[in-house]
């Protein structure tokens, strides 16, 4: 079992997909690590993936966002996983930064958050709905974070196993920080620096915006009836 998965998904990333897992490679280098891709594309991705030395695991036709984001979620065999978006956006060098909170037992969760100020890379829009995204996030459930949709985090995989989340539905980046901190479990925030995108951007603005609300909201009731179905409680939680 490797100390670290980098997981990664991937739609017709063939543009990016070379020089981000050349990245991770350069920044792991000595680290005990392995490389997951869980690949939906139609383009040369998932071979350059698997030439580059990454596992792939297809999942095709595309199921969306979330389903890719849970197989690769599920499929990490690390102690600790690690995951950012396969477009260049995110600075892979912090990788071994992430997964040491992590490893060291500190942090169960560790979210890499794009907006100490706004990203010259993300449009003003988006920046704007991201801090009304976290403001929500911190009067309904009490949690402080800057970026509830940050790609890349590192999670601790004993936390995975024991938290249930819905695939279904954009916004899954949402539930995956939020509900364990709800349960307990002990997140940290750094501030990364956030790129341009190389290629395509597969966003959907407003359905990802509606079922942000919609997970923070089903947060908040789930936590106004109880301990909510599905998360187990935190060790010393
Ligand atoms: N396997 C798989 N990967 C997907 C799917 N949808 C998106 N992705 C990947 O998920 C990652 C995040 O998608 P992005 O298009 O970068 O979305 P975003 O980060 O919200 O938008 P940008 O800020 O434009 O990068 C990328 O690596 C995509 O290739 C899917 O249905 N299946
Ligand atoms: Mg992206």
């Amino acid at each position: 079992m490797p100390a670290i998965t980098v997981a990664m998904i991937t739609l017709n990333e063939q543009e990016a997909v070379g020089k981000v897992i050349a990245e991770i490679q350069a920044a792991t280098a000595g680290h005990d690590v392995e490389i997951l891709v869980v690949d939906s594309s139609k383009d040369r991705t998932p071979e350059i993936a698997a030439a580059a030395g990454a596992r792939v695991v297809r999942q095709f036709p595309p199921q969306g966002y979330g389903r890719a984001m849970a197989r690769a979620l599920s499929e990490g065999r690390g102690e600790v996983v690690v995951t950012l978006d396969c477009d260049d956006t995110y600075p892979a060098d912090r990788i071994p930064e992430l997964a040491g909170m992590v490893l060291s037992g500190q942090y169960d969760l560790v979210n890499a958050s794009r907006l100490e100020g706004k990203p010259a890379s993300m449009p003003l829009a988006n920046y704007l709905a991201n801090w009304l995204f976290a403001l929500v996030s911190w009067i309904l459930l009490g949690i402080k974070t800057t970026d509830v949709h940050s790609g890349m985090r590192a999670y601790r995989r004993s936390m995975l196993d024991k938290v249930t989340f819905d695939p279904s539905g954009p916004a899954l980046p949402v539930e995956l920080m939020l509900k364990p901190a709800l349960a307990g479990y002990r997140l940290a925030e750094v501030f990364i620096p956030y790129r341009d995108r190389i290629g395509v951007t597969t966003l959907g603005r407003w359905e990802s915006t509606l079922w942000t609300f919609r997970r923070i909201f089903r947060l908040f009731w789930i936590r106004w009836q109880g301990p909510p179905a599905g998360v187990a409680a935190a060790p010393g939680a």
